[in-house]
């Protein structure tokens, strides 16, 4: 299990973090997803064996966000 906080200057409302953890939330492996509003970031909660960040990165930028690294 791995906890990542990504990045994400362009997130500023709740449909935002809708989108976001609705997002990455579907990914199988990831178990946990929690965006911070004022903080502009995603804390991810993954199974490595299961889902690569690359594979989160993209499903974030699916939703039309950029993730600062
Ligand atoms: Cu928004």
């Amino acid at each position: 299990m791995e906890i990542q906080t990504l990045s994400v200057p362009d997130i500023s409302c709740d449909h935002c973090k809708v989108s976001i953890e609705g997002a990455t939330s579907e990914l199988s492996g990831v178990t946990d997803s929690v965006v911070d509003i004022p903080e502009k970031t995603v804390t991810i909660t993954y199974e490595t064996a299961q889902v690569g960040l690359d594979e989160i990165v993209s499903a974030i930028e699916d939703q039309g966000y950029e993730v600062a690294q």
